[in-house]
């Protein structure tokens, strides 16, 4: 193979073929800049293009681990293509407009689900358009750990890249093209001045949330979020859409820890990442009346809803009192509670009557996760009909596949939640069974993740709940952008 040209060698020719502009420019970011790099025109240029994507695929480091690449439409198209065929590497190409026929795929080409891809840039500003095509990539269930780039314009497109867990490896920086164009006297000096002084004031371009309608004309699957709000008869139910949009989280942690104490402190952790903190507090030898609005105090400050996962399952006038009563006082700090319906609906009429007064909500228990359960067919029915009849406090259900159910999607006034979530499928020693996140909101149709162990038993539970967080979210957001 022919030896790999200079980066000064690629950046003259993209000098002299005039893809470097000096001026006054409007970037998609919204910024202007005395700077324009317009790297479309190397398609005219076929020994260049073929010369900058053999050394862009040599400037990722050997250590990185990937089995496909997949090029940031429309610009980076080419680019990838030519990586594909010189070395053999397998590509998947990403629809920018999501078809309303046809097989309506977001992400073109064959793949497996946990299969590495590796993203390929032209230029990077603020790193949105690379999150733009990682978001559909990890929806499908692809890993997205590198993206590599030939130009890093340095204006915090590397760091935003890195909170999404994405490694951005650049061929060169803006400043070092400048720097070769000024040394081989193609500009002046008053030139690189007013581009490294542009530089030095624009260090940090925020890149713009991803969602789908904002940036791609597609197909909303079912309402959106923030229309499903609008739709819950009741204020709790209200409340939990509205915090999932605003913190763009679908993640329930289930805080299954030994103490309190512990609860207290995974909650202070976890909660700028989740939507709903799920407790059991019939675990905790600690557990003492001011519990509550302890943990009450922590869900205000991070705007998270509080779950108590109950399972009341007996006659309604007993559950009154195991709702409002005992040591517990679940009434008094719970938003959520949950309920079997083997009793019938008597026992959604018993908590009703204690908790709609307070605007609480509650979710039956359609399905459960762990292997033989019976809660399925007539019985998962059942409770979509209870729900149907007390829509004023239900808000929604416990469920495991809820895209499976007769007549689905249910009404979209109705949360569903799911348990049995982990990065990886399996289940563990006592028959609890697990999906991954994305199978679980785009697969299976549910809306929010209730992950325990796969978050609680972590060396740092507050990073991987930002990574079950920000896989779940894309899964959502996907789903939102493929037609029915
Ligand atoms: P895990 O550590 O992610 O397996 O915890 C799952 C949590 O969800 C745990 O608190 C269970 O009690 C809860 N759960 C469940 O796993 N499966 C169900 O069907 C229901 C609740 Br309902």
């Amino acid at each position: 193979m022919a030896s790999l040209p200079s980066t000064e060698s690629l950046i003259l020719q993209l000098h002299d073929i005039s893809a470097v502009k000096f001026g006054n420019f409007k970037l998609k970011s919204g910024i202007s800049s005395p700077i324009y790099i317009d790297l479309r025109l190397i398609v005219s240029y076929p020994t260049l293009l073929s010369q900058i994507s053999q050394t862009l695929i040599a400037t990722v480091p050997c250590s990185t681990r990937y089995d496909l690449i997949c090029g940031v439409p429309y610009t980076a198209l080419p680019i990838a293509t030519c990586i594909s065929t010189s070395n053999d590497l397998p590509m998947l190409m990403r629809r920018k407009e999501v078809k309303d026929y046809g097989t309506a795929k977001a992400i073109e080409g064959v793949f497996k689900p946990d299969q590495v891809c590796l993203i390929i840039e032209d230029l990077v500003t603020s790193g949105g358009s690379v999150l733009e095509t990682a978001a559909p990539l990890r929806a499908a269930g692809l890993k997205v750990e590198d993206a590599v780039v030939l130009i890093d314009r340095e204006q915090g497109g590397r760091e935003n890249l890195e909170e999404n867990g994405i490694r951005l490896h650049s061929l060169f920086r803006l400043s070092e093209m400048v720097r070769v164009l000024k040394e081989k006297g193609k500009v002046g000096e008053e030139t690189e001045l007013i581009v490294l002084k542009f530089l030095e004031e624009n260090r940090k371009v925020a890149a713009p949330p991803v969602v789908p309608n904002s940036v791609e004309k597609v197909k909303v699957r079912g309402l959106a979020l923030e229309e499903r709000a609008k739709v819950s008869k009741n204020p709790t139910g209200k409340r939990l859409f509205e915090v999932m949009v605003q913190k763009q989280s679908n993640l329930c942690v289930a805080a299954d820890v030994a103490t309190a104490k512990e609860l207290l402190d995974i909650a202070e952790k976890v909660g700028p990442e989740i939507c709903l903190l799920k407790t059991h507090v019939d675990i905790l030898p600690d557990f003492t009346p001011d519990f509550g609005s302890k943990l009450r105090s922590i869900a205000d400050k991070h705007n998270f809803l509080i779950f108590e996962d109950r399972k009341f399952a007996d006659i309604g006038n007993t559950v009154t009192m195991q709702y409002e009563g005992g040591i517990f006082r679940i009434l008094d700090w719970a938003d959520i509670v949950n309920c079997h319906i083997i009793s019938g609906p008597g026992i959604v009429d018993g908590l009703k009557l204690k908790g709609l007064p307070l605007g609480r909500g509650l979710l039956l228990l359609a399905e459960m996760s762990s292997a033989g359960n019976f809660a399925k067919g007539d019985y998962t029915a059942a409770a979509v009909k209870i729900a149907e009849e007390h829509s004023d406090f239900v808000i929604g259900f416990i469920s495991v596949n809820p895209a499976s159910w007769p007549g689905a999607p249910v009404n979209p006034a109705f949360i569903q939640a799911t348990p049995g979530v982990k990065m990886v499928t399996g289940g563990d020693a006592l028959g609890q069974q697990y999906n991954t996140p994305n199978s679980v909101i785009y697969d299976r149709g549910s809306d929010i993740i209730i992950v325990g162990r796969g978050i609680i038993k972590a060396a740092n539970p507050a990073e991987v709940a930002h990574e079950y967080r920000r896989q779940g979210w894309d899964a959502y957001l996907a789903k939102c952008s493929n037609s029915s």
